[in-house]
């Protein structure tokens, strides 16, 4: 038979297939060339293990020996093992009765390895499947204080955290940049307990009580005959709840604006939702919102780029997010405090508070900063911490308590619930990324997958024979001691209190707070999702409750659906608009917005060379398009025509009108809006285009201006053309700190 191959042999072959498989077209990491590959040569030594691949700490009531071993099962050692250690000579062949003849059921290597992948999955999660995460720090600046003990808002404290951003409807593998509500779910472990902030990026919620989320979510996932669409609130069975259930009208409406479509998630607002409750060390109480202000601003995509993604390049944001990290442009937020005195009604300035419906605008109660979370290291095994990452809104630190907000109470019950499911059993937080920083002596035992190696013989309260341990501790001892809030004396009842009632007046301030090309947006978003539903009843319902929001709105909706517009059937709410919530009207800093930039071997190379230099001497990132691979003079490029596409930038610049390759696509002529040759590749014409459609700074010198006369767009509002590059690249960073050149278009909506 055949002898088993020599370990050099095994290597040098694999050394062969990775050759193989690289192409020299292959897109570069952001702004530099991409790093050289290791090809395999000889055994070496693994890196060291990762702090988060040690044992579980020992948890015992006594902290004693364990016999757990140092490091637990990570990659140690040079060679291929079983899952027991033992040293394997081949993992390409299973054992046969001869080269050809049957497998041997005896073959221990092969079942494992089988049998192992064969149990890779798990459930995905039932909502917020699609996601993705990274590791970070977030630092106090001590304002919080005089509100709330919780230690890790304390002025400098630095408190590990990790971040999972995700959609809610879609599975694990559905595109990015869907219209939806992102989460943004935060666990910071501090040193008294970790406390996880399950937050989105909507400060509102479809329903008032956790009774109603399974419906809003089959509402909202596909259709249980056909299992369409995929990540869409652009169906009937979506349009016929929130069209009924009509305190969703609120969320629905934020959904429907740009906050549904965000550009990334480092440029998402974050919100708590509910209301919660802080405790400072005196013992007194405040009512209290939790928000995160991103340092880039709020951004988003507009509904063509996001319809275009999802099939360009539906790991967009997850790209985007890992993409920043890794070029150095950390994402950052601020965790601001909305304050409220804690008074028996739980109101402030009228509004519920305990109502997930409705917001408390920035202008009546102003979001004080408390501490800064940055970003800073992208996961080292997606399943291992992504996947496996465990949310709780129950995980509290002292000086965080909950309100009876029913829609908090509810939830505080099913985080642990699905765990039991997803992961498999009550010991989830035994998973590297879900362990606490702080100590763990607690009298859980046993379970499915049990990590730990218990010593003691007494895991039950009083004791004598574990010498009385564990010992409860005070308050002076950092022990989390619940709020005692007087519960009233009153009938049980499945109702709401009469506040809650008023489902139209918060969705109407948001309308009213929009910009003229917000407000275009959000009617465009409504016509195309009604427009998408096929029954007519559905449609003509949703415009009932658009009438009962803003008569304007209502009408524009109509007329694109082709339908009457309905009066509404109660009064319009009398507002006063609040201008924070609009998205646009201000500056933001820069870091880490695409610039391309179109080259040729003709272009001013000089002068590109110095746009690369001011754009990451910005905090940009500039990448290079080319016809071709490889260099261009001395320039790395980054993607060439065919994997360059618009949606990828902020911002495009061209420094050569290049001539049609040819295999370019036949195209009309620009100017002459007639069939015949492009006098410029195709590639970039639609590059320009797009650019220009989606509202982006675009600039040229050089022989770029002729691209830009060859588009028909030269000379349009957030167009510039300089005669150095970086004068080009200055007029358009000048342009992108507003994000968009929304100017180019003026709204239809006031
Ligand atoms: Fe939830 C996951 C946010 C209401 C039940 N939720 C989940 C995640 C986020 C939120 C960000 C993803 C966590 C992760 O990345 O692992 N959920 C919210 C917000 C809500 C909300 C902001 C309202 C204010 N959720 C809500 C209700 C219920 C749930 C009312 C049930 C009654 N949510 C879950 C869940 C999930 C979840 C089924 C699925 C996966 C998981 O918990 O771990 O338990």
């Amino acid at each position: 038979s055949k002898p088993a191959k020599a370990v050099k042999d095994v290597v040098e072959a694999a050394a062969g297939k990775v050759a193989d498989a690289l192409t020299p077209d292959l897109p570069g990491a952001p702004g530099s060339a991409p790093p050289p590959v290791d090809e395999p040569t000889a055994p070496h030594d693994p890196l060291p293990p990762k702090k988060e691949q040690g044992a579980p700490e020992p948890r015992t009531p006594t902290g004693a020996e364990t016999g757990v071993p140092a490091t637990a099962k990570g990659q140690q050692g040079a060679f291929l093992t079983t899952a027991q250690g033992a040293r394997l000579r081949d993992t390409d062949h299973s054992l046969k009765a001869g080269p050809r003849g049957p497998v041997l059921l005896q073959d221990h290597h092969l079942r494992e390895k089988i049998t192992h992948f064969d149990h890779e999955r798990i459930p995905e999660r039932v909502v917020h499947a699609r996601g993705a995460g990274a590791h970070g720090v977030f630092t106090g600046y001590g304002t919080a204080e005089n509100v709330t003990r919780a230690g890790f808002l304390a002025k400098g404290r630095e408190t590990p955290v990790f971040v999972r951003f995700s959609t809610v409807l879609g599975s694990r593998g559905s595109a990015d940049t869907v219209r939806d509500t992102r989460g943004f779910a935060t666990k910071f472990y501090t040193d008294e307990g970790t406390f996880d902030l399950v937050a989105n990026n909507i400060p509102v919620f479809f329903i008032q009580d956790a009774i109603k989320f399974p419906d809003i979510i089959h509402a909202g996932k596909p259709h249980p005959d056909r299992e369409i669409p995929q990540a869409q609130s652009a169906h009937d069975t979506f349009w016929d709840f929130v069209s009924l259930h009509t305190e969703a009208q609120h969320h629905t409406m934020w959904n429907m604006s740009d906050r549904g479509i965000p550009r990334s998630y480092r440029m998402m607002e974050g919100f708590g939702v509910h209301t919660f409750r802080l405790v400072n060390a005196a013992g007194e109480t405040a009512l209290v919102k939790f928000h995160w202000k991103p340092k880039l601003g709020v951004h988003s995509l507009t509904w063509e780029e996001a319809q275009l993604l999802g099939g360009i390049d539906p790991d967009f944001h997850r790209r985007d997010l890992y993409d920043a990290i890794e070029a150095g442009a950390f994402p950052e937020w601020e965790l601001g405090l909305q304050i409220f005195p804690d008074t028996p009604e739980e109101t402030f300035a009228g509004i519920d508070l305990l109502d997930p419906t409705k917001i408390v605008p920035e202008e009546l109660a102003p979001v004080q900063p408390v501490g800064r979370l940055v970003l800073n290291r992208t996961p080292t095994n997606f399943f291992a911490e992504v996947e496996q990452v465990a949310f709780h809104v129950g995980h509290l630190p002292p000086g965080i308590d909950v309100t009876n907000d029913p829609l908090l109470q509810g939830r505080l019950f099913s985080y642990v619930d699905t765990q039991l499911t997803r992961l498999g059993g009550p010991n989830y937080s035994q998973i590297p990324v879900n362990r606490p920083h702080a100590p763990v002596n607690d009298m859980l035992r046993d379970g499915f997958h049990q990590h730990a190696v218990h010593a003691g013989v007494a895991p039950y309260r009083p004791n004598s024979l574990d010498g009385g341990n564990p010992f409860p501790a005070g308050e002076e001892d950092h022990a989390f001691v619940d709020v005692p809030v007087t519960v009233a004396e009153a009938p049980k009842v499945r109702a709401n209190p009469v506040t809650f009632d008023d489902h139209y007046s918060q969705a109407r301030l948001f309308w009213l707070s929009m910009s003229p090309v917000e407000k275009e947006h959000i009617v465009r978003a409504y016509t195309f999702e009604l427009g998408k539903c096929y029954h007519q009843a559905i449609r003509e319902r949703q415009l009932r409750c658009l009438a009962n929001i803003d008569p304007v709105l209502c009408e524009q909706v109509a007329t694109g659906l082709g339908l009457p517009a309905p009066e509404p059937t109660v009064p319009l709410a009398d507002v006063t608009p609040s201008p924070a919530l609009s998205q646009v009207g201000r500056e933001w800093p820069p870091d880490g917005r695409m610039v391309g930039i179109v080259v040729d071997a003709d272009a001013d190379l000089d002068g590109v060379g110095q746009v690369r230099r001011a754009a990451l001497a910005a905090g940009m990132v500039p990448l290079v398009i080319a016809p071709h691979g490889g260099t261009v003079g001395d320039l790395p490029v980054q993607r060439t025509f065919a994997t360059a596409r618009s949606v990828e930038f902020d911002a495009v610049l061209l420094a050569c009108a290049p001539a049609p390759a040819p295999d370019a696509l036949p195209t009309r002529d620009a100017k002459a809006g007639a069939p015949g040759p492009a006098r410029v590749d195709p590639r970039v014409l639609l590059l320009v285009e797009e650019a220009w459609r989606h509202a982006k700074a675009i600039g040229a010198w050089g022989a770029g201006v002729t691209a830009l006369e060859e588009a028909g767009v030269a000379g349009t509002l957030g167009v510039v053309t300089g005669g150095s590059g970086t004068d080009a690249f200055d007029g358009v960073q000048r342009l992108m700190a507003a994000h968009r050149v929304w100017d180019r278009f003026p709204a239809a909506v006031s």
